[in-house]
Formats: C-alpha cells, sequence, structure tokens
C-alpha cells in the first residue's frame, strides 16, 4: 500500500519537484498551493507519469482558518498523512535593513514561519495519534548563515532550523521523526519572486556556475523518507558542487 505525502507549496520549484519524485515512489500525494491551475497540470503530469493517487487542496498557508478548512476537507482515505513536506516558502526583496519594505518582511515571516507552523499544528496531532509520521521542513543555508541584505529572509530560515530543533524533541516521545533540508542556490522560481517578477535580475542569480535544481532536493527528500523506521537524518545541508557556502561559489 501507498504512503501518503502532503507536500506545501507544489506547484513549483522544489515541491513540483517532490510531488513527482515521491508519486514515483510508492506514495499518494497531497498537493497544495495558491494557483489552482498550476495543481491541476501537475495532477495531469503526475497521471501520465506514475500510477500514485493525487488529491489537490488550494491554500494560502498564511491563513489558519483556510489551512484548517482545507485540511478537514480531506476525505477519509487521505487523513492518515505519513509524510509533511512543509516547503511552501519565499523570499521577497533583498535590502538593507534601514531600506526594508515592511510588506515584503511581513510575507516572508507570515508564509515562512507562521504558514509553516500553522500547517503543523493541523497535521501533526493525527501524527500524534497514530504515533507515526514524518515531517520535513525545507530550510536554508539562509538559516545556517546570514547574508548581507538577507536580514529578514535568512531570519525565517534561522526560525526554521530552531523550530524544527524544537519540533523533533517535542514529537520524539510519539517516535515522529523531524528532518531539516537546507538547500544552497536552487534554479526555482525563487529569485523570479524575490526581484518581484524581473527575470533579467532573477536569472543572473544562477549565471556561471550549475546550481542545484528542484529535482536535486526531491531526491534528497525520497532518500530521508525511505531510511529504515530506526534511522532519522536530522538535518541536511545540500549545495551545487560550485558553493560552499552563502558566501563562496566558483564561476565556470
Ligand atoms: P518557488 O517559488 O519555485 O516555489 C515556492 C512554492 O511555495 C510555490 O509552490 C508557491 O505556490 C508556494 N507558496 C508561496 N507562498 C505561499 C503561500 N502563501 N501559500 C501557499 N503556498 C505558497 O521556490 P522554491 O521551490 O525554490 O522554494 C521552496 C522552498 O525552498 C521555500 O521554502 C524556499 O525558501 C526554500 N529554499 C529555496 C532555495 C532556492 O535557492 N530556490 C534554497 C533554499 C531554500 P503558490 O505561489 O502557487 O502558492
Ligand atoms: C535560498 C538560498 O542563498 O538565496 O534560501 O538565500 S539563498
Amino acid at each position: 500500500m501507498n504512503r501518503i505525502a502532503l507536500i506545501t507549496g507544489a506547484t513549483s520549484g522544489i515541491g513540483r519537484a517532490t510531488a513527482i519524485t515521491l508519486s514515483q515512489n510508492n506514495f499518494d500525494v497531497i498537493i497544495t498551493g495558491r494557483r489552482k491551475e498550476l495543481l491541476d497540470d501537475l495532477k495531469k503530469e503526475i497521471k501520465e507519469k506514475s500510477s500514485g493517487k493525487i488529491h489537490i487542496l488550494n491554500f494560502d498557508v498564511r491563513n489558519q482558518e483556510e489551512v484548517d478548512k482545507a485540511i478537514d476537507s480531506l476525505p477519509e482515505e487521505w487523513q492518515d498523512i505519513d509524510v509533511l513536506v512543509n516547503n511552501a516558502g519565499l523570499a521577497v526583496g533583498l535590502n538593507h535593513i534601514q531600506e526594508g519594505v515592511i510588506d515584503d518582511w511581513e510575507r516572508m515571516i507570515d508564509t515562512n514561519v507562521k504558514g509553516l507552523l500553522y500547517v503543523t499544528r493541523k497535521i501533526a496531532p493525527r501524527m500524534v495519534e497514530k504515533k507515526h509520521g514524518h515531517i520535513i521542513n525545507i530550510g536554508s543555508t539562509a538559516g545556517k548563515e546570514a547574508y548581507e541584505k538577507g536580514n529578514v529572509y535568512c531570519g525565517t530560515k534561522h526560525a526554521v532550523d530552531a523550530i524544527t530543533k524544537g519540533m523533533r524533541i517535542d514529537l520524539l516521545q510519539h517516535k515522529i521523526k523531524v528532518t531539516a533540508i537546507n538547500p544552497g542556490m536552487v534554479e526555482t522560481e525563487f529569485s523570479l519572486v524575490r526581484f518581484k517578477g524581473d527575470k533579467d535580475k532573477a536569472e543572473s542569480v544562477y549565471k556561471g556556475f550549475t546550481p542545484l535544481y528542484g529535482k536535486d532536493i526531491a531526491d534528497a527528500v525520497l532518500y530521508v523518507v525511505t531510511r529504515p523506521e530506526h534511522v532519522c537524518v536530522n538535518d541536511m545541508i545540500i549545495t551545487a558542487t560550485a558553493q560552499a557556502n552563502s558566501f563562496f561559489k566558483v564561476l565556470d
């Protein structure tokens, strides 16, 4: 029997690749995000590529009521979620702190921190009841080091790092695994969102070296969810070979 994985932010990038990879490896997937048409496209693509079942939930992780309503709407056969991938997230803007845009800060904090908490708060109790489950939080190298102009984004990812550690301690007695996967630069819609639709700026971020792709992180998710019952991968940092950390990368 397939296991069930719920992936937040499956309309694009890492989340989309993760949904495809898990569905090809004995998972039925609940795919979520705000852009409903992209979830429909993904469902079609997964159906062509695998025999796993797919369920769509269309919600904004920043809205606690929407989160609760969406998860409550799951049909009985989808309610026992084995794996939660807290992936939805974004960076908005890149500014020195004194020039920061308050609305950008709020979008990042509300999505990356509060959204992750709302989804976890809704799904973890059932895992606790069943004494079974695995929560994977997508952090970042930005959660390990702060970089210039990254202030609030780095802050949200440092929060994800700390929340992950706390969650692992709290859920230990309930036999629930908690893993953080912390990628370096991955070519997705991430920079397009950060630079508010400026394609040239976004593309320039990945010029001159080979970055990671969504599939590379999806493979890491697959690795951690396929370890034996007694093994929990706590924390992974994954960068492109061309990148050492937030500060050092070599160009071709
Ligand atoms: P993308 O922009 O390609 O994907 C982000 C996903 O998050 C989309 O599916 C988007 O869906 C979803 N999302 C954003 N806001 C919300 C919201 N309010 N409610 C629900 N879903 C939301 O970026 P990535 O795939 O790169 O990012 C995925 C995660 O990986 C993020 O947490 C990011 O911080 C992290 N990360 C990314 C790195 C990179 O270099 N790309 C490196 C390290 C970590 P929709 O817009 O349809 O709602
Ligand atoms: C995304 C990686 O270096 O752009 O989390 O912050 S970075």
